[in-house]
């Protein structure tokens, strides 16, 4: 049976063995542990002194990692993957910084990714590479005589063509990328968009909906929607609602309706366009009625965007509270630090409304976790962002234009006031989109996409 090769930018090796990692780490984590496989990818250290990978064995399970240097770490991280591809990925490209020389390394690490991961390569590998910081990286595996069967997810948007050209370096990236037999997208507009770059940017040219032929060869194009184990986070949720976090925050409330929001503190979570509404919705409605915890766990520090986008917010948050603050009474509580995920699933079963208003997200797994969260009897209501790959399957949703702060305004309102039933008929469309997925099936089925003789020798998501 062929291993399973999952590369990725960071490699969640398990501390212990007692050691775990969320969401989609854990799950794939899974599929590995039952067939072998090997993860590789930078380490999360930047040293000076960059030589062979480390090498942890844990179970059925190795992890090759490498460092990179400040230089490294500069020009192909925080530089020309978050600082040029992430913003123009999000169609966000006032926050694009580009310098050449961070193009020039970005290619270059992708390349010593896989010079190094070549002698560890076995003949009948199934290879899955992930996300934006290593789209030249089949091409480098190609270019070194890898032929194994070599797959590609993007957990973010691909815009149009257009939107995607503003990118310096993105036509070769698209070209690079085309190397791979399969290419996995969150939705189809992605998947389209994707088509729509590479037939222009390239000499590709698209068969069918799920087929470009590039250079004599065919490459397949999947829709994988990420999913979240919905059953197991429903029950935290449930357990957790009664546990100590959730019943300090319930009696802080005393009766006040709880909007919740939680992200990571990044440009494209639309927080300070989040902000703006709720200011306005607070201005609507009687002191003490209501309250948003918004929890932000600050990401990515070192890129300056990022750090006044947290400045920008703690502004907004405060000027929101000495506006329409009582002396026993504010409105906003903003956190700008992670929650354990278990009490987090606890806070979503408590909020009335679940805020999840991305400019732009992939999938947002938010989305799906509010959602999960639910008391069935008397849950409370998604208002989502349109363009986050969510709304895709989470329909049923009050879906609004995060750039509209007045209508968004009142989406919240009418989540505040929604009756019963119509919260439960909503509800119950929303979790039965997700209920039975699970991320081992959506893994499951990228790697029954990417080798189809195959089929019968995967496990089957639910069985042991
Ligand atoms: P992310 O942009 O990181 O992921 P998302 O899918 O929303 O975004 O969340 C990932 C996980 O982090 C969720 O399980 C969430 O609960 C947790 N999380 C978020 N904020 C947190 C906080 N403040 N404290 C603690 N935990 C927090 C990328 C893409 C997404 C895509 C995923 C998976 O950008 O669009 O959904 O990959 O493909």
């Amino acid at each position: 049976m062929s291993r399973i090769v999952v590369v990725s930018n960071r490699v969640p090796v398990p501390a212990g063995n007692a050691g775990h990692a969320g969401g989609l780490a854990v799950a794939l984590l899974g599929l590995m542990e039952s067939r072998g496989g090997l993860w590789f990818g930078w380490s999360g250290a930047v040293t000076e002194r960059v030589g062979a990978p480390g090498f942890v064995q844990r179970g059925a399970v190795g992890y090759a990692t490498l460092d990179l240097t400040e230089a490294e770490h500069g020009g192909y991280y925080t530089g020309y993957s978050n600082g040029v591809l992430w913003p123009m990925l999000h169609s966000l490209p006032h926050l694009m910084s580009f310098r050449r020389q961070d193009l020039d390394t970005y290619r270059r690490v992708n390349r010593r990714f896989a010079d190094n991961l070549v002698p560890l390569l076995r003949r009948d590998d199934l290879i899955w590479v992930h996300d934006y910081h290593l789209m030249s990286f089949p091409a480098a595996l190609r270019a070194r005589g890898v032929g194994n069967p070599t797959g590609f997810f993007l957990h973010v948007p691909f815009p149009g063509p257009e939107a995607a050209s503003v990118a310096p370096g993105i036509r070769g990236l698209v070209q690079d990328l085309l190397t791979t037999d399969l290419l996995g997208f969150q939705t189809t507009a992605d998947r389209d968009n994707f088509a729509a770059a590479a037939t222009g940017f390239t000499d590709a040219r698209r068969t069918g909906d799920a087929v470009i032929e590039a250079g004599g060869r065919e490459i397949r194009l999947g829709v994988f929607p990420a999913e979240i184990a919905a059953q197991e986070f429903a029950a935290t949720a449930a357990a957790e609602a009664r546990a100590e976090p959730a019943r300090l925050l319930e009696r802080s409330l005393g009766g006040q309706a709880l909007l919740l929001g939680v992200d990571r503190l990044d440009p494209t979570k639309g927080l300070p366009e989040r902000l703006d509404a709720f200011r306005r919705l607070v201005a609507r409605r009687p002191a003490r009625s209501l309250a948003l915890l918004q929890i932000a766990a600050p990401s990515r520090e070192d890129v300056a965007v990022y750090r006044r986008l947290r400045e920008e917010l703690d502004t907004a948050a405060g000027a929101i509270n000495s506006e329409f603050g009582e002396p026993d009474w504010l409105p906003l509580r903003l956190l700008a630090r992670p929650q354990p995920r278990e009490t987090l699933a606890g806070f979503m079963r408590q909020a009335r409304v679940g805020v999840v208003t991305p400019l732009r997200d992939g999938m947002n797994l938010v989305a799906k976790e509010y959602i999960a969260a639910q008391d069935p009897a008397d849950p409370g209501v998604l208002v989502l962002s349109r363009f986050a790959g969510a709304a895709a399957q989470l329909g049923s949703a009050l879906l609004v234009n995060p750039h509209d702060a007045e209508s968004m305004a009142e989406a919240l309102a009418q989540a505040l006031d929604m009756p019963l039933a119509e919260r439960q008929a909503r509800w119950q469309v929303a979790w039965g989109a997700i209920a039975g997925a699970s991320p081992e099936g959506w893994g499951e089925s990228f790697l029954r996409a990417l080798a189809p003789e195959e089929l019968d020798r995967l496990p089957v998501a639910g069985r042991a």
